[in-house]
Parts: structure tokens; sequence; C-alpha cells
């Protein structure tokens, strides 16, 4: 997969602090990175109806784990996959005529540019289901040879030959999102799986190799015999090949949590004999729109790209997405644009004044918020005290000035700059 580009990002003074955040699958707040290295897999977009703000407000919520690792002087290996291939981008393209690999390809230059405006910095590596097939395929044939997989004979309306993964084979199985019997099997129905597939050994199975139908994508594999990748063993897949086991960040929405992010790592623990997969599971909270998440299969979407089109100032659209907290729900509305609009212009104006007020705890103050879980919110409230601060110090100034304050009017020269940087750097907002 082409990658956008990687925004430039302001120098700053120091080092910001090890950051920390909610763990899933423990409930307890959790240093991300483990020394001086950083490896986040966060799921990326199925690509039709791309970008939604849904979407958008979760890799901008990575995105600012992403800077604060970089900035605590943390070496980052950052890897997403691009769910090219799956059922539901097939039926879309299928209910809508087109040609499901040109969607997959406009789609997902669709949501490179959304994310280069938003200035969100790039994975490492970013693969699709095609990038990634012959490693699929091994692990799946691994899987079997291990026991851990099986193959359920056809019937009236299925093929014989698709291979599950008999999830009660991990005795880890369950640990990252705690869930009972029942709201597994309710969820799992929800979301891709297939309860009711006769042959299986239990209902939560999930598919790792669909055999080829016809009108259906195929590929080589192997001794598979012709077919595509289930969804899970995908992202397993590819974070084992450029993470490995075991890595420090697994991140998406909370919509991911189950069945993906179970199903992911108790593949992941099968492939490799070994637990956790990864040792944060981190999740963004759900963007509702019109009283619902906002979803593809339900429609109701606000698409960057729409809000770009219609003008809209990038930097505000993640303004907007910042001024509430990763891990929360919430509902968008115009108000929220109209806040950032109006917060960006006042913060534009302070940064343009010769002096401000001290800016060195701003600095330091958004960077601890931003390592207490990704506090944004909290790290905005801190900007707006500055630029109010400097606002009105401005107003006030008088031209009369004693010989003394001269120290003190280097710092409040260069603290416009200072905190130009910060929210440049930290916030990804370029001022
Ligand atoms: N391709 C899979 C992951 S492997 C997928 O879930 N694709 S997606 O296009 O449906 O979603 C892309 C990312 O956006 C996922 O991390 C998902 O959890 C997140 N997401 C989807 N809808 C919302 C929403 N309404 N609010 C916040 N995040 C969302
Ligand atoms: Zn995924």
């Amino acid at each position: 997969m082409t990658r956008w580009p990687v925004p430039t990002l302001a120098d700053l003074p120091g080092r910001g602090l090890p950051v920390r955040l909610r763990d899933t699958a423990t409930g307890e707040l959790v240093i991300a990175a483990e020394g001086d290295r950083g490896r986040m897999y966060v799921c990326g977009i199925t690509p039709y109806d791309a970008t939604h703000l849904g979407h958008a407000a979760t890799y901008v919520g990575f995105d600012l784990l992403h800077r604060a690792w970089i900035d605590s002087g943390v070496e980052v290996t950052y890897v997403q996959n691009v769910t090219d291939v799956d059922d539901p981008l097939l039926e879309r393209a299928a209910a809508t005529g087109v040609d499901w690999h040109s969607l997959a390809v406009e789609q997902t230059q669709l949501f490179a540019d959304d994310m280069a405006a938003l200035a969100v910095i790039p994975p490492h590596h970013y693969l699709g289901v095609i990038d990634t097939l012959p490693l699929v395929v091994d692990a799946v044939q691994r899987l079997i040879a291990s026991g851990h997989a099986y193959t359920v004979p056809g019937n009236g309306s299925e093929p014989d030959g698709d291979v599950y993964f008999a999830v009660h084979s991990d005795p880890h199985f369950g640990e990252v999102a705690h869930l009972d019997e029942a709201a597994m099997a309710r969820i799992f129905a929800e979301r891709g799986g297939d309860p009711g597939r006769p042959g299986k050994k239990h209902p939560l199975d999930p598919l790792l190799w669909r055999v080829a139908r016809p009108e259906e994508p195929e590929w080589d594999g192997d001794r598979l015999g012709r077919g595509r990748p289930g969804w899970h063993i995908e992202c397993t897949t590819i974070a084992l090949e450029h993470l490995g086991m075991t890595f420090d960040v697994q991140g998406g929405g909370s919509d991911l949590i189950f069945p993906h992010h179970e199903m992911g790592a108790s593949h992941a623990h099968a492939l490799t004999g070994s637990h956790p997969f990864a040792r944060v599971y981190a999740h963004s909270g759900m963007v509702g729109f019109q009283g619902h998440k906002m979803s593809k299969s339900r429609g109701n979407l606000v698409l960057v790209s729409r809000l770009r089109a219609a003008g809209e100032e990038p930097a505000a659209i993640r303004l907007a997405l910042l001024d509430h907290h990763y891990r929360s729900d919430w509902e968008w509305t115009d108000a929220d644009l109209t806040t950032a609009r109006a917060r960006l212009e006042r913060w534009r104006r302070a940064v343009h004044q010769r002096s401000g007020a001290d800016a060195a705890p701003v600095l330091a103050g958004v960077r601890a918020r931003l390592a207490e879980d990704l506090d944004a919110p909290g790290a905005l409230a801190l900007i707006d005290g500055w630029a109010q601060a400097t606002l009105t110090g401005a107003s006030e100034s008088s031209s009369s000035e004693s010989p003394s304050e001269a120290a003190s009017d280097v710092a409040s020269a260069n603290a416009p700059d200072l905190v130009r940087r910060t929210v440049d750097a930290l916030l990804g907002v370029r001022l």
C-alpha cells in the first residue's frame, strides 16, 4: 500500500514523559512502551465510505500516542492494515455495481488524502490483504497442523473445505474482552461472525480461510485450495510479521474489542505458543451522529472529504476531534466545528503576538496531560488558558518598561513560538 506523506514536526526542547494508557484487558493504566521502543498496531479501514469522523477520531487518537512517543525519545514502529478484501466491501461493490478492487483502491486513496490533511503520521508498514496472502496461508496451514484449526465439510449450500479456528484451543481465549458466553454469542453474530454455520466445533469459532466461491475473488492457498482469508487472521499475521510477539499496543475502535481483537490474540497465542499478543489493548470510543454510532451500515456519516470540499480547514476538524477524550463515546454536532474554528482563530491570534505569557509551564503541562492516557481535552484547556493570558496581557501592556523586566521579556518574547511548536509537534495542529 502507498503511504501518505510524513508531516514535519516542530522541534521541542527537552523530553516528554512516558505515556500511560488504559488497558482494555485489565482496566489498568499501563506504561505504553517498555524501554525505548514502541510497537503499535492500529486496525485500518475497510475501504468503502471512508473517511468518516469516527475513523478520523480513532486515527487522530492513536496519532497522539505516536507523537508523544516521539517526543519522549521512543523509537516507534507503527503498523496498519487495509481490509481490502472482505465480505462488507464485496457486498457494497456488488450492491452498487462497481468492481470491488476499484472501490478499494479509490477509497484507500481518499483515506490517505484525508489522513495527510489531518496531519496523521503514517504507519511505517501499511499492508493490504493481497500483500500478505502467502503469510496468511502459511499461518492457517500451521494452525491446522498444530490442531488449532479444522476444515468444515460442505453441505447443500456451502462448498467443502472452509477452515475455522477452534477458540477453546487457546486457554487465554476471553482475556481481552472478558465477556460472558451470551454476550460473546450476540456480538459475534452482529460483527461478521457465523455462529450457525453447520459443522463448526463451537458457534464462536471464527473463519480462517474461505474456499473459492463463484463471483468471489480468490487466490492460491497452497494446501488450503484457492480462496481468501478470514478477517482476524490477517491482522494477526501482519502484526506478528512486522512487530513480533509480544508487541506494545493493539489499537482500534471499541467496536473491535470483540470478536476482532479477542480472536486475533487467540490466533497469535496458538501460532507462537506464547502470551500475550499485545501488552496493552487500547480502544477509542465510538463517535455517534444523529443518535447512533456513525457507521457505514447505517449510513449516518459525516465524511472528512466532504467537510474539506466544503472549505473546512483540516486543522479545525482535527481540533474538533481532539476536544473529546479518545476513549469516550460522543456525538458529533455542527457545534463541534464552530467551537474548533473559534479556538483555532484565538490560538492563532495569541501565537502571533510579539510576546506572551510564560510558555514553559504550558509545554510541561501538555506533556503531562498527554502522558496520562492521552488527555487531549486537558491539553487544549492549557493552551486556551495561555492564549487568554497572552491576549489579555497584550491588550493591557504599556509601552513603558523598567530595565529589570528585560530578562523575563526574553522569555515572554519566545513564548508564542514555543506554544506554536508545542501545538504543532504534540497536537498536530499548525497555527
Ligand atoms: N478493517 C477493520 C479493522 S481490521 C475495520 O474495522 N474497518 S472500519 O473501516 O470499519 O473501521 C476503521 C477503524 O475506525 C477501526 O479502528 C474502527 O474501530 C474505527 N471506527 C469505526 N467506526 C467508528 C466510530 N463511529 N467511531 C470511532 N471509531 C470508529
Ligand atoms: Zn484489524
